[in-house]
């Protein structure tokens, strides 16, 4: 691995915020691909961290640090992954269903929709079904975009579905979801209208569901 890239991946999978951001800002300064840097050097440090803690080498301590510096990266990076701009494509309501507090995934989804061109509404984590119907009949987003991590907040996603479809809403907006325990065949079984596996992928699959 690059060494730049090496220095990102060792300082998040150590939990060190301010060395992330630095490594981050140096690899930019170096001329690196922002998108190689996320995928090559973050990312992949959270997918060890990930490892390490199914393997008992971690605990939560370990993870909540290493996500802290990954959001502190991010924090560099962000500007650099919005720089190509566009007119507005259109409005999305994102957030990560309730009873997960998971939401590194959700920002990058939110950042590569932003850079997509569109207004993006973030919700947060551990959003209840019933506030996505409330911001579908106050702001009228065209697209709710869900993120879950864990497989026990999965049929949140299709609470969540079943939520607008009670309040007569799931025709007025379109539903895309994702996260790591995520795929399509569970998409279309709970009937959303589009899934993604990763950040960029769910900013293609937005503008083409505004297109369609
Ligand atoms: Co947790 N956690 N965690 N965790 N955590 C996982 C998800 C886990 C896989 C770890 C493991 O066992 N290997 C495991 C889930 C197992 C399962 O359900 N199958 C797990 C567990 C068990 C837990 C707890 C239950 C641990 C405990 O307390 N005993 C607990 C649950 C808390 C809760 O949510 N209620 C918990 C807590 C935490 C922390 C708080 C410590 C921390 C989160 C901090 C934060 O987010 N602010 C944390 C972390 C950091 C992780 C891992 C290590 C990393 C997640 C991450 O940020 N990845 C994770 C292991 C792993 O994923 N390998 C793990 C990087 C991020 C860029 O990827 O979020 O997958 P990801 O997003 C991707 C795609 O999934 C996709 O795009 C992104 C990339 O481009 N995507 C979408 C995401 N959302 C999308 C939406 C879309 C489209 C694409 O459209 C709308």
């Amino acid at each position: 691995m690059n060494e730049l890239l090496q220095s990102i991946y060792d300082a998040i999978l150590n939990g060190e915020r301010a060395e992330t951001a630095q490594a981050v800002q140096a690899a930019l300064n170096a001329g690196l691909d922002p998108g190689e840097i996320l995928s090559d050097g973050m990312i992949a440090a959270m997918k060890e961290v990930g490892k390490r803690f199914e393997e008992g080498d971690f605990y939560v301590p370990e993870m909540l640090i290493s996500a802290r510096s990954m959001q502190n990266g991010l924090t560099v990076l962000k500007p650099e992954l919005l720089k190509n701009n566009v007119k507005s494509m259109g409005k999305v309501a994102i957030g990560t269903v309730k009873g997960d507090l998971h939401d590194i995934g959700k920002n990058l989804v939110g950042m590569m929709l932003e850079g997509s061109g569109f207004d993006v509404i973030d919700l947060g984590t551990d959003v209840d079904p019933a506030k996505f119907v409330s911001v579908v009949q106050e702001q009228s987003p065209d697209i709710i975009a869900l993120s879950a991590l864990l497989t026990t907040t999965m049929p949140m996603m299709e609470k969540t579905i079943k939520a607008l479809q009670t309040a007569g809403l799931r025709q007025k907006v379109k539903v895309i979801i994702g996260g790591a325990p995520v795929n399509q065949t569970f998409a279309d079984q709970i009937g959303a209208d589009g899934y993604s596996q990763d950040a960029s992928r769910a900013a293609t699959l937005a503008q083409s569901l505004i297109s369609a």
